[in-house]
């Protein structure tokens, strides 16, 4: 049998607790990770483990849409508590910028907060718009801001047109610079509706997300 350090089962802990909707125990749970120093990364890959099993359970009709409310508060709280610890990577500076944010017409928060906390905890500087983030807002900030990556999350087929749009928008607005490369995410995201909607990227997980925000760094800084 395997024999897990304490450490490795209170991240065991903190996935149960939170599949199991316990606000008390999973934010105390993360308390104590935190004080131990369990390093971000692990703290909120258990948090998207815990929310995928949370999807199956909804999926299958074990939980209903209060539950999920109820994970997403609890899920929040625990990025909330870790989200001091994380400092920006490679000696202080950071890898690249990535302004994130929900099309309009959606409220689905989740994916984004776990994945912007977690680019963040990998060195990347991350500017969160939010939810029902309309197109000119996202022009908006990547003419101020001048983010490498706009990483757009859709879940609702009804607000791929919305998706499309902020695309379009976003395209005219860099012409024909390569830079802001744009980016989607979410439970409508396939290969197939990433060509559809003219990204140019898509990522599945947040590992994905971060493993694409590295390789474009990466590329970025061979040509400066
Ligand atoms: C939780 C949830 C909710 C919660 C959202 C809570 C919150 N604060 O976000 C609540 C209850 C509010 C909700 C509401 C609704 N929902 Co809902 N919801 C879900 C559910 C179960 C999980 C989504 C989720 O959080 N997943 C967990 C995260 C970790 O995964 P993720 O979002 O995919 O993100 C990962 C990657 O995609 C990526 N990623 C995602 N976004 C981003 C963004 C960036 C920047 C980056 C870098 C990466 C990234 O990284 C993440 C981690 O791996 C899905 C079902 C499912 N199977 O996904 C339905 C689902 C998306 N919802 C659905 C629906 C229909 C609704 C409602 C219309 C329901 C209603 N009748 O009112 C409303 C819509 C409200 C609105 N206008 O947006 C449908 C959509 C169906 C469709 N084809 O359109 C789904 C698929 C459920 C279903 N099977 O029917 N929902």
């Amino acid at each position: 049998m395997i024999k897990y350090s304490p450490e490795k089962t209170c991240l065991v802990n903190l996935i149960q607790s939170l599949i199991a909707l316990e606000v008390g125990s999973s934010v105390d749970i993360a308390r104590r990770l935190n004080e131990k120093e369990m390093p971000p990364k692990c703290i909120l890959a258990a948090c998207e483990a815990a929310m995928m099993e949370i999807n199956e359970l909804y999926d299958s009709g074990q939980y209903y849409i209060a539950s999920l409310i109820m994970a997403g508060e609890i899920i929040n709280r625990v990025i909330s508590l870790v989200s001091p610890r994380i400092k920006p990577g490679g000696k202080g500076s950071y890898k690249g910028r990535v302004l994130i944010g929900t099309v309009r017409g959606e409220i689905h928060s989740l994916g984004k907060n776990i994945a912007g906390a977690l680019l963040n905890a990998y060195g990347f500087e991350v500017s969160d718009l939010g939810v029902d983030v309309s197109a000119g807002r996202f022009v908006e900030s990547a003419r101020d801001w001048k983010p490498d990556v706009v990483w757009l999350s859709v879940h609702l087929s009804s607000c791929l047109r919305s998706l499309e749009d902020t695309i379009g928008a976003l395209r005219e607005f860099r012409g024909l610079a390569s830079s802001p490369a744009i980016f989607i995410s979410g439970v409508k995201v396939t290969p197939a509706q990433k060509d559809h909607s003219r990204a140019d990227n898509y990522a599945a997980t947040v590992f994905d997300t971060v493993r694409l925000c590295e390789i474009l760094a990466q590329s970025r800084r061979r040509v400066a």
